[in-house]
Parts: C-alpha cells; structure tokens; sequence
C-alpha cells in the first residue's frame, strides 16, 4: 500500500471506503493516545515504557506477587502522567462519531473525557483509574484518585491485596468485553486501526479477525508494524494529523 502523504491520495481512498461502509469501528492502542503525551510501550524511542522497564517485571501476576508495592508503585506513577494530560485530536474526532464503538487496549480515559459515551468504549486491557481486588473470588471495585493514588494496600471487603484494574500478560480479557468485540469485529464493513503494534494477542488477532470476515481495514500509524500488512489502506502519520481530515464531515456507525 503506498503510505499516506499530503500529496497521494490515501486519504480521499479512505474516506470513500469509510464513506461507503455501513459498519465501521475503530481499534486503538497506545499511539492514539501519544500526542496527550502518554508514553507508549514499545516505539523505538527512549520513552517508551517497555524501553525503561521490563513488562515481565511489572505488567504480571508473578511480578505483582513478587514485588507487589513496586508494581503498584509503577502504576501510580503511570496514574500521576494521566492525570496531567488530555485527550488529543484524535480522541475529540473519535468522539464526534458518537454512533461507533471504541476497541481499545488503552488502559487510559482520554476516550471518555473527549466524550464518547463509556458504554461505546470496549477496554480490552481494563483500566488504569480503577482497583480491584486480586482475589479473582471478590469483586470489589473501586474508582482510584489519579492525582493522588493510594500505595499498596488491602481489600476493605476480603483483606486480599487491592491491584490496578488492567488486564496482566497471563491474565484472560474480560470475558464479556472480549465476546462482543469479536462479534462486532465480525461484522464489520471498515475497521479503523489507529496507533498499535499490534503485537500483543489476542486483542491484535482482532484485525485478521475482521478481514476474515469481510471487513476493510485502514491502519493509521507513523511506524506500524504488523497491522501494516493487514491494512488495504495503510496511513503513514499521527493520529492526531490524519483523522481529523479522515473523518471530516462523516457520520459512522458500528450498528446503523
Ligand atoms: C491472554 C497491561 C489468555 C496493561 C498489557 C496468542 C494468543 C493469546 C495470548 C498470547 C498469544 N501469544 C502470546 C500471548 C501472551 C501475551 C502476548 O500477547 N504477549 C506478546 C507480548 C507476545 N498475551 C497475554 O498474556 C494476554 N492474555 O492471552 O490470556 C492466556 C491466559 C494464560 C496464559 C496464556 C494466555 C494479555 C495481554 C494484555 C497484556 N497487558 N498491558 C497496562 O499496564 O497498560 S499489554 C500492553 O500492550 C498494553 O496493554 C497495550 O495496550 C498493549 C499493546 O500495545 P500497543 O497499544 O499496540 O502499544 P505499542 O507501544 O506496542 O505500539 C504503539 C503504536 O502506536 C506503534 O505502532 C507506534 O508506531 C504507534 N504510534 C506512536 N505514536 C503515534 C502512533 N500511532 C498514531 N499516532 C501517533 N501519534
């Protein structure tokens, strides 16, 4: 696919894709919410969190039982970036297409707060702004402060230890969650792949879940990398550069 630039005409095919498609959603990662100023986990540059810190050593039950208040430390640290940044471009194009559903493996809320409904956002990794309790068997819950997050600490319901609502390498997607982004993603006419490597599974199998299925995929990305081969139509660039015209003037639905 040739990539996008300002002067091929990458953009005018995937609007007339998008245009044409019934049901379209998008499916996000880290790259979508990078102009916020969120790091992502593996972009080829210093600040990248995988870069810094080993994911075998925070983003894993092992690593959580191992050394519980450095991963909860790690994750404050993380809740203490989002809380000082907004969505982007991106987001606030996203949100004004209020009828599409949101597939994303962003743990943030940069969605939510540019304003798409939180029943239109399917967290496939969970969230970062909420606790919960580690013992699989009690379903506390609880809404975390952001700016001033509380450190390691025991569930009020069981006494088992309180960890960030995020889905773990290890650790199975939220059942429901997971159900209905498969069956959307089955049914797709376009689907929207905005800002990840897609190379963690099973949320990336997403993508050739959809082709199998029929669907376009457009991949809207500076650097992708696997999704780069799923893409009929691939979008070399920012997020926060390329959708705004992408999806100008459109009206898109995940379920008309
Ligand atoms: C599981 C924690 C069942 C939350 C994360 C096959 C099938 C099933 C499982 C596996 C499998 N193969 C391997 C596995 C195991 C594993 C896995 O996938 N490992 C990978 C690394 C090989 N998967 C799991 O463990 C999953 N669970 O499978 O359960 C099971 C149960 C028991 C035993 C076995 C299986 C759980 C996966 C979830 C792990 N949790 N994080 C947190 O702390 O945030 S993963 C982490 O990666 C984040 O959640 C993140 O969302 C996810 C994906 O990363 P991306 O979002 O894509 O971000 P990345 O930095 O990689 O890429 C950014 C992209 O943006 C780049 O392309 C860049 O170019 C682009 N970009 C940059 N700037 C911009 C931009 N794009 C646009 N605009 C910009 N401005």
């Amino acid at each position: 696919m040739e990539p996008y630039s300002d002067n091929n005409d990458g953009l005018l095919q995937a609007r007339e894709l998008l245009a044409r498609s019934q049901r379209v959603a998008a499916f996000s990662g880290a790259g979508l919410s990078a102009e916020s100023g969120l790091a992502t986990f593996r972009d080829p540059d210093p600040d990248a969190l995988w870069s810094r810190f080993d994911p075998t050593e925070l983003a894993s039950v092992d690593a959580f039982e191992a050394n519980p208040e450095r991963v909860i430390e790690w994750y404050n640290w993380r809740r203490s970036m989002l809380a000082g940044v907004r969505p982007n471009a991106a987001h606030r194009v996203l949100a004004a297409q209020s009828r599409m559903i949101q597939i994303t493996q962003n743990v943030d809320n940069l969605l939510e707060q540019a304003g798409v409904a939180p029943k239109q956002v399917y967290h496939l990794h969970g969230s970062i702004l909420h606790d919960i309790c580690h013992n699989s068997a009690c379903d506390y819950r609880e809404l975390v402060q952001l700016e001033n997050p509380s450190p390691l600490r025991d569930c009020p319901r069981c006494g088992a230890r309180l960890r960030p609502a995020v889905v773990w390498f290890g650790e199975n997607l939220p059942a429901k969650t997971w159900y209905r982004a498969q069956q959307l993603c089955a049914e797709l006419d376009c689907l929207l792949v905005v800002g990840t490597s897609a190379t963690v599974y099973p949320a990336a199998g997403l993508i050739t879940l959809a082709r199998q299925y029929g669907s376009s995929v457009i991949v809207v990305d500076p650097n992708a990398g696997e999704a780069r081969y799923a893409a009929d139509i691939y979008l070399a660039g920012a997020a926060g550069r390329i959708l705004p015209p992408l999806l100008a003037g459109l009206d898109l639905a995940s379920n008309p």
